[in-house]
């Protein structure tokens, strides 16, 4: 999508620090890092949101997961992780590319569930 920050990063037009990318992800540190580790994971396609996820392009999300566990695994987050995915406005999605943030590398005391 062309005015998509995060599909101009997948595509290298916007630079990125990657941490992982296979054929159906990429994966990189967030400009804002929320915690020592703080990677966001994202398709290779645009999906805007989780609401946008069928059946057609589900895989993806599959294939993100199983990065996020490699990546967790590569980082060292032996001690557990947060994986945490935005949707819409009222989650305060700011980007509208489905992103997954990997946060870790600190115990965190916050919870909303
Ligand atoms: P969200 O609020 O869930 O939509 O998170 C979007 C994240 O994307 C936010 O933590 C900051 C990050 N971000 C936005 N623009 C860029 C960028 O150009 N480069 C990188 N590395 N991260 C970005």
């Amino acid at each position: 999508m062309a005015d998509c920050i995060f599909c101009m990063i997948i595509n290298g037009d916007i630079p990125s620090t990657k941490v992982y990318e296979d054929e159906y992800v990429y994966a990189f540190r967030d400009i804002n890092p929320q915690a020592p580790v703080h990677v966001l994971v994202v398709p290779k396609v645009h999906i805007a949101c989780t609401a946008d996820i069928d059946e057609s392009n589900s895989v993806y999300v599959a294939k993100a997961y199983e990065a996020i566990a490699k990546i967790a695994k590569a980082e060292g987050l032996d001690a557990g992780y947060r994986v945490i995915c935005n949707c819409g406005d009222d989650a305060g999605q700011t980007v509208k590319h489905l992103h997954f943030h990997i946060l870790g590398g600190v115990k965190m005391t916050e919870k909303m569930v």
